[in-house]
């Protein structure tokens, strides 16, 4: 793929598939029997979607630091060097019927569950017509099964724990899904609902997203023992998997989300993998000075798109498939980000917008369209 200079981490931009890696990449889907059989099961259509949903990500990290660095907002939070964990997780669910809960940085979520790209963009810029009427910039769509996240940490393990709840009592064969940061399984609330998600045998699927980082403060200082081993504490089975092979995490899901529509109960994936960039766009510079230069290099290497489509390429994926499928998502996103500036000319947020659709009839509006 085409890496961009303003943009990508400097680790990205020489980026050269290493061989060793790849084989290890390989190795990660294949020795496991579990696992191959679901990444054997896969065509190539389906191959090509995640490469799509990938770049899709990757593109609208770049469109939000593009808005960053020309004065058109003045902050974004990107998941760079995270997709992954994003991509392969929901590319595991039926994104017709079941519901996720994605965390600021797993936008990937929002568009592959159905969110246009521009109304991701548009959340940014706070425009009537974007997603919360400008309310917040945290994104979600009930209609699309994606509930907006708030800001507190661990919250949405209680909710999709909630939500799962509902599914099984309502008899429905669907399952909620959320992500977790390495960070937020530090807290009451993570805690508290994952217990509560076990002892009720809830469908409902936690994916620990382990960056290596919460805020400015590494892992290894925010926490003792193993983090691989947190659902274990609640009776939880969990899968680990290597969070930047896109194929691992589909298949670790795979597994977690069979369990759980098999009426097994809470199931759990661990990813490992590691924030590219800062908290958010302002303390990018902060964010590198925290962490050992070879340790930036080490994940450098292993991006997640890169990986992916040197595998893609082994697996005989012409190249040239590849790079028009990265034409046209460029082109789609750039598009999307258009759009969005469009509307803020052509809609700023009336005082009127902030008191819509916040509840009608004490059903919160979107409940109707898809009901939870
Ligand atoms: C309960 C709570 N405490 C503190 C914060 C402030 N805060 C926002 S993001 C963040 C770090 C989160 O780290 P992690 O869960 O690892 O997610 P990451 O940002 O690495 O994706 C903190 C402490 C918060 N939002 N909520
Ligand atoms: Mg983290």
């Amino acid at each position: 793929m085409k890496r961009h200079p303003a943009y990508d981490p400097p680790e990205y931009l020489a980026w050269k598939p290493d061989p060793r890696l790849l084989e290890g990449y390989r190795r990660a889907l294949e020795d496991d029997p579990d696992r191959a059989r679901i990444v054997g099961a896969l065509d190539e259509a389906t191959l090509l979607g995640m490469y799509r949903d990938l770049l899709r990500t990757r593109l609208h990290d770049i469109g939000l630091k593009r808005w960053v660095r020309t004065g058109v907002i003045s902050k974004a939070w990107l998941g760079t060097g995270e997709e992954a964990v994003t991509v392969g997780a929901v590319s595991a669910l039926d994104r017709g019927r079941d519901v996720v809960s994605p965390m600021i940085r797993n936008a990937g979520a929002l568009h592959m569950m159905g969110m246009p790209l521009a109304d991701m963009f548009r959340a940014y810029l706070a425009t009537a017509d974007s997603p919360s009427k400008g309310r917040d910039l945290h994104v979600g769509s009930l209609a699309d099964g994606v509930i907006q996240p708030i800001s507190h940490m661990g919250t949405s393990v209680a909710i999709v724990t909630g939500v799962a709840l509902a599914f099984r009592n309502r008899g429905e064969d669907r399952v909620a899904l959320t992500w977790v940061g390495d960070g937020a399984t530090r807290t009451a609330a993570c805690h508290e609902g994952l217990n509560l998600a076990a002892v009720l045998a809830v469908p409902a699927i936690f994916v620990i997203q382990n960056n290596q980082v919460a805020l400015g403060t590494r892992v290894e200082q925010h926490t003792r023992g193993d983090l691989d081993r947190v659902p274990e504490l609640y009776g939880i089975p969990s899968w680990s998997c290597d969070g930047n092979n896109v194929l691992d995490v589909y298949a670790a899901s795979r597994l977690a989300v069979d369990r759980c529509r098999a009426g097994a109960g809470p199931a759990a994936v661990v990813a490992r993998t590691f924030r590219m960039g800062g908290h958010a766009t302002h303390d990018e510079r902060e964010a590198r000075e925290i962490f050992p230069a070879d340790l930036l290099e080490f994940w450098g290497r292993r991006d997640p798109l890169g990986l992916f489509e040197a595998h893609l390429h082994e697996r005989g994926v012409p190249p040239e498939t590849l790079a028009s499928i990265e034409a046209e998502v460029t082109d789609e996103v750039d598009r999307a980000a258009d759009e969005a500036l469009a509307s803020r000319d052509r809609v700023p947020p009336p005082e009127a917008a902030l008191y819509e659709g916040i509840s009608e009839g004490g059903v919160l509006v979107g409940l109707s369209k898809r009901p939870l």
